[in-house]
């Protein structure tokens, strides 16, 4: 068991089949990236809540419905009246690229406060935050949420999750650099693509993947996990220092992630993915975040958070939709079965 919060937007999703200018049929789910977290977590079990806003409208009903059902708690979430639900169109323009088109400006989901943070932390502690870097992006007060929900856990001794998502379309490079620097020092597990770890480092910084990773392992990030898509995940560590406390190189980190034997050598760990006939990527980074942090929240080592991570987004992979496909504890055995297999 053990508690995971999560905060962001989450809109309606609709999802075509082609170019989106020719029209056509469009099938109606939910997306959010945290959201997408919380449902795979809770498929396998996991307690976890999600706290954001939809507006006042159908569309805001259908995410609260939907998160419901999944067993996500929302017990922290709201209706925003003065604002709509936001939208999202995927549209797969090639069978290896899809487009994203954003309806949310001024959207409910963007207008989160501090304060949001204050109530949920008030109702029950939570043992991790997850947090990605869309939130931020979405108003100025979002960005002060989330600046504030990493203080809080800081205070609470709640460990910290970031996923840099970073979300072009949203914001410029840049403006998600100054953040994502200011946040490093409260994160404890950082998650990003290769090209994603710039942003998190002050200009200047070394090129290379694993020299990158080293900079934010010294700057105090507990570990730096990085999505290779096809090519798995590598997870970089700290050095064991013999006679210190795990964490202690920076008094603003007071949580700290189960570590194994595997992890005192402090370096590189690298898992494969789990090969699977890809039918719709988008989600799959959200599904690995899931796998990771589920393993994390059974005692599970480095070595144990990659390989769920990597089978949980290999789930994502070969299923369409963000989280429709994700996996509960039982079917997490299911890859891997030669094409055309029945299981009755
Ligand atoms: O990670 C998948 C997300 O991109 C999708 O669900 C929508 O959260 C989303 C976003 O802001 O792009």
């Amino acid at each position: 068991g053990g508690s995971v919060l999560t905060f962001g937007e989450t809109m309606v999703a609709l999802r075509g089949s082609g170019p989106l200018k020719l029209g056509g049929t469009m099938n109606v789910s939910i997306a959010g990236a945290e959201s997408n977290v919380a449902i795979g977590l809770a498929r396998l079990g996991h307690t976890v809540r999600w706290v954001g806003a939809v507006g006042d409208d159908e569309a805001g009903e259908l995410v609260l419905r939907t998160l419901r059902a999944e067993s996500v708690d929302v017990s922290g979430a709201w209706k925003d009246a003065g604002a709509p639900t936001g939208l999202i169109l995927f549209e797969p323009r090639l069978p290896d690229l899809t487009r994203v088109h954003y309806y949310r400006a001024g959207s409910a989901g963007s207008r989160l406060t501090p304060d949001v943070l204050d109530r949920a932390f008030a109702t029950a502690v939570p043992r991790v935050l997850h947090l990605t870097g869309i939130t931020p992006a979405l108003s100025p007060t979002a960005r002060a949420a989330s600046t504030h929900a990493l203080r809080l856990a800081h205070d609470h001794g709640t460990l910290v999750c970031l996923d840099v998502n970073h979300r072009a379309r949203l914001w410029a490079a840049d403006q998600a650099s100054a953040v994502l620097q200011d946040w490093m020092p409260y994160v404890d597990l950082l998650i990003a693509s290769a090209d994603e770890l710039p942003l998190c480092l002050p200009p200047g910084s070394p090129t290379d993947t694993g020299a990158q990773a080293r900079a934010l392992l010294s700057a105090g990030v507990q570990e730096v996990t990085v999505k290779l898509g096809s090519a798995g995940a590598t997870s970089y560590t700290r050095p064991f220092r013999p006679g210190a406390p795990a964490g202690s190189t920076s008094d603003t980190h007071s949580a700290e992630a189960p570590s194994d034997a595997q992890d005192a050598g402090g370096d590189a760990l690298h898992q494969p993915a789990v090969a699977v006939r890809a039918v719709d990527a988008v989600g799959a980074g959200d599904a690995f975040v899931a796998g990771y942090l589920s393993a994390l929240l059974d005692g599970e080592g480095v070595a144990g958070r990659l390989e769920r991570g990597v089978t949980t987004g290999a789930f994502a992979v070969a299923s369409p939709g963000d989280w429709e496909g994700a996996p509960t504890r039982a079917e997490l055995n299911l890859l891997g079965a030669p094409p055309g297999t029945v299981v009755r």
